[in-house]
């Protein structure tokens, strides 16, 4: 298991802590991932589309010998049987599994976007994942210390 990943998990639909633990217990029963590392669990303002319940977020550090899509595919495969809707953009989900990093590669495919897009404009995302590992290093050479304190300096402008 060779593979350092992130994974940012989100819920604000039927009972999001219990949404999140689900999520952690299917991650955890594949034996080709390890789980380093499970944040607190945040009850985060909606962010983008704001009409909306509070979210639960968490993030996770794994270790695995999935590659980066196997572990999409996998982590698609999760959201499926936790029944997440795809309906409006933006909207309620019961989960959200997102790949934030995979080691420090740099992943730009149809399917694929890897670092997230949004992640450094993104309190819940960063904030869980400091937590955890805020030394992180990311392909644009800063840690995930530097990441959030630029983003709660650009908030606060
Ligand atoms: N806002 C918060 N706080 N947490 C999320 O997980 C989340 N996920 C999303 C959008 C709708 C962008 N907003 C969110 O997909």
């Amino acid at each position: 298991m060779n593979n350092i990943a992130f994974i940012a998990l989100g819920s604000n639909l039927n009972s999001p802590e219990n949404q999140l633990k689900i999520a952690i217990e299917h991650i955890k029963s594949n034996s080709n991932i390890y789980l380093i590392k499970t944040s607190s669990f945040y009850n985060t303002k909606p962010y983008g589309y704001q009409k909306q319940d509070n979210f639960v977020n968490a993030v996770i550090k794994i270790q695995t010998n999935l590659t980066s899509v196997e572990l999409l595919k996998f982590l698609q495969h999760i959201e499926q049987i936790q029944k997440r809707v795809r309906e409006i953009k933006w909207g309620p989900r019961t989960i959200d599994l997102d790949i934030l990093a995979y080691n420090r590669d740099i992943i730009n495919t149809k399917e694929l976007i890897i670092p997230h897009q949004d992640y450094k404009n993104r309190d819940f995302v960063l904030t869980p994942w400091h937590e955890i590992d805020p030394n992180w290093i990311m392909p644009c050479g800063s840690t995930i210390s530097d990441i959030r304190k630029q983003m709660l300096l650009a908030k606060h402008n």
